[in-house]
């Protein structure tokens, strides 16, 4: 076994207390709360791409990040090294599930066989280190936007070559995905949008996608994937305009085009931001409509306004999530995945389990602070309140569809003004939150 990080031991649970920066001071997996263990409700996950593939360049430099065990070629062997390597640090860290794109394990060939014949590779070193350690495959995807072919699009290009050549990636990354046990398999556009619309035909683009995600559909039918799909949304970046932009233009597309019962929605924070939503109304209206899957756990700096992927330390943001998982049972499938990297100075390897412990530690915290303002029960009452009058009278008549317009204006006329309005007292609302922190 590879010992790249042969200063760090497996990181403890140590407590609030603890001034141990290698150690966990409210993430104990093995805490319950709300009757399940903190392990179950957060599921957490390690991004290949991010953490083992991420060299911190920028579009002002190359990357600074300083990574031992790299040898410097981008072949099968480093790969299958490097693979290990990654397993050395979640099992360290103790994350239960990691998620890659084919192209983060594998290096691509100089053909598609030959690109199937590296992932295969390499996936049996993943398969290997996955039955030594017991780490899950969360989901696998498909790079369909780094290789310049994709430069219109995959499944959205003008290029029906292109649509073609992404269709036998996903078919392979598909069959690796099930070979792994992953639970999961997410598709994001990439360039699955525009950058201007006078050359576009945006319709029959659209039209194009739905087809790709049902021959997905139907193909992991076929060999027996039984994984759940997910659709992640991002509205621009690297176009200026993408068809995923948000969830309800996702569940849109969905819905519109016969999806809705295999795809659910993967939602990431730092797109959330970039939609002009907080990641609470995305996680939100994922889960009222019966959308929620996973969640790409990061942070995007707001005074930026790109997708900088921080790894989230915002306890108001972790508290907002665990709020509406809990709210809505938690994830049936999917976790925390987090998508993610540490900042380009920060190139040391040990900062790779600092930016970790650190967004887990964040989750935990919001956990039990979500739990407690849940047991206290006071919001949830005051937000009953502000809705008591759907719950007799005309609300409740309304609401169980024995009104018309025309009965309405009867019962208005009658009546001549409405019950006066109550205060919607936004502000206690929000004081009362603090007072959990
Ligand atoms: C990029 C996306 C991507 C997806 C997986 O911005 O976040 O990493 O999560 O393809
Ligand atoms: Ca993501
Ligand atoms: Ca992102």
């Amino acid at each position: 076994m590879s010992a790249a990080f042969a200063d760090v031991s497996k990181i403890k649970f140590e407590g609030p207390q603890s001034k141990n920066p290698l150690a966990f001071r409210h993430y104990n997996p093995e805490e319950k709360i709300e009757g399940k263990s903190m392990r179950d409700h957060f599921r957490f996950s390690v991004a290949y791409w991010h953490t083992f593939r991420g060299n911190g360049g920028d579009p002002f430099g190359p990357g600074t990040m300083h990574r031992p065990w790299e040898s410097g070629t981008d072949d099968v062997a480093n790969a299958c090294n490097r693979a290990r390597v990654g397993f050395e640090f979640m099992e360290k860290l103790g994350a239960p599930y990691y998620c890659f794109h084919d192209r983060d394990v594998a290096p691509e060939g100089k053909t598609l066989s030959e690109s199937h014949k590296n992932l295969d590779a390499v996936a049996k070193v993943l398969k290997e280190e996955q039955q030594r350690t017991g780490i899950k495959l969360l989901w696998g995807t498909a790079n369909l936007f780094s290789n310049p072919r994709y430069m219109h699009g995959a499944a959205t290009s003008c290029n029906a070559d292109a649509f073609a050549y992404a269709a036998a990636q996903v078919k392979k990354a598909l069959e690796v995905t099930k070979e792994l046990g992953g639970e999961g398999y997410t598709f994001w556009g990439g360039r699955e949008g525009y950058q201007c619309l006078y050359n576009t035909d945006m319709k029959r683009e659209v039209d194009h996608l739905a087809k790709f995600m049902h021959m997905a559909v139907d193909y992991a039918k076929q060999i027996g994937f039984t994984g759940q799909f997910y659709f992640e949304p991002k509205p621009k970046e690297p176009t200026k305009h993408q068809y995923d932009y948000d969830t309800a233009a996702c569940v849109n597309f969905l819905r519109a085009n016969g999806l809705q019962d295999h795809i659910k929605m993967n939602i990431e924070a730092n797109h959330a931001t970039l939609a002009g939503h907080s990641m609470h109304h995305e996680l939100e209206y994922a889960a009222m409509q019966g959308f929620l899957g996973s969640i790409d756990a990061n942070y995007g700096d707001l005074m930026l306004g790109w997708d900088t992927d921080q790894f989230p330390t915002d306890v108001y943001l972790t508290t907002q999530i665990m709020l509406v998982l809990l709210k809505y049972g938690g994830f049936t499938t999917g976790g925390l995945n987090f998508d993610a990297k540490v900042r380009r100075e920060s190139f040391e390897p040990v900062d790779l389990f600092y930016a970790h412990i650190g967004g887990m530690d964040a989750f935990a915290h919001g956990l039990k602070i979500a739990a407690a303002i849940r047991a206290d029960g006071r919001l949830k009452k005051m937000v009953e309140e502000r809705y008591s009058s759907w719950d007799s009278g005309v609300g409740a008549e309304i609401e169980a569809g024995k009104h018309s317009f025309a009965s309405l204006e009867k019962y208005m006329l009658e009546k001549g003004e409405i019950t006066a309005n109550k205060s919607g007292r936004q502000e206690l609302f929000e004081n009362i939150v603090n007072t959990y922190f």
